[in-house]
């Protein structure tokens, strides 16, 4: 009896992993279809990397010992929204909500929650765009709204919370308060960085823009 009940758990937690898996590969396959469309229409490809993950059973237990849930696959579905998630990183600060907004207005994805921590930096100096979607699945058994948590930054947002998330990790969340206002500064300076490249981006684009004019490039070069 208890093999059984250990097979059933094991098979229920398969197809939870399953849902999850899929729920991504939506988002990533769409994600890239924007990005193939975009460049093919501006001829520049707004997006760096997009990298996908489904939480590890360890983790996802730990968050729901935390908040005292129950470990009932339907209460962490609904409960734990970033089970499955998604890191969508742009070149530049106004592509994040460029692709943001091209992903989000498909019609049938469903937009739950957003949290704009560049509008609002965290107290740590973290910026991102993070929004928690209904992504439809199609099995056999009908269509499935998964939950999946999509993150949008910067290269220079991602590179600085990698090293903080690195650093968090190496103090066990209790980062020495000279290291915490280093961390604080090197945001400010990314955030500097972003602004910056930003700007050159938009004068290397009116520049090409006036050569098109004057008929110096082709349209599409
Ligand atoms: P991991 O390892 O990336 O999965 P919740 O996630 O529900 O407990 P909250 O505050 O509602 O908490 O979620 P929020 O703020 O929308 O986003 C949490 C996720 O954003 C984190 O997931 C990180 O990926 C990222 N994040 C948020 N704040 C910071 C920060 O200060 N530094 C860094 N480096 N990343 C941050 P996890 O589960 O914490 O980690």
């Amino acid at each position: 009896a208890v093999a059984q009940a250990l097979d059933t758990m094991r098979s229920e937690f398969e197809r939870f992993d399953l849902e999850y898996r899929s729920a991504l590969n939506q988002v990533e396959s769409r994600l890239e279809v924007l990005q193939d469309e975009f460049t093919h229409l501006h001829d520049y490809n707004p997006i760096e990397h997009i990298a996908t993950r489904v939480k590890s059973a360890q983790s996802i237990l730990r968050k729901a010992t935390a908040r005292g849930l129950t470990f009932d696959l339907d209460a962490l579905r609904t409960e734990i929204t970033d089970i499955a998630g998604a890191r969508v990183v742009v070149s530049f600060s106004a592509d994040v909500y460029r692709v943001f907004e091209l992903f989000t207005a498909q019609p049938d994805i469903e937009l739950l929650q957003v949290k704009d921590y560049i509008a609002e930096p965290k107290a740590n100096g973290y910026r991102s765009l993070h929004c928690i979607v209904h992504v439809p699945v199609h099995f056999s058994t009908g269509v499935k709204l998964v939950v999946v948590e999509v993150q949008f930054r910067t290269s220079a947002m991602d590179f600085w919370a990698s090293l903080e998330h690195k650093i968090n990790y190496k103090f066990d969340g209790d980062i020495p308060p000279h290291i915490v206002t280093e961390l604080t500064a090197a945001a400010d300076v990314a955030n500097e960085l972003d602004a910056r490249m930003e700007h050159l981006h938009r004068q290397v684009r009116m520049h090409e823009a006036d050569a098109e004019d004057e008929g110096l490039f082709p349209a599409d070069m």
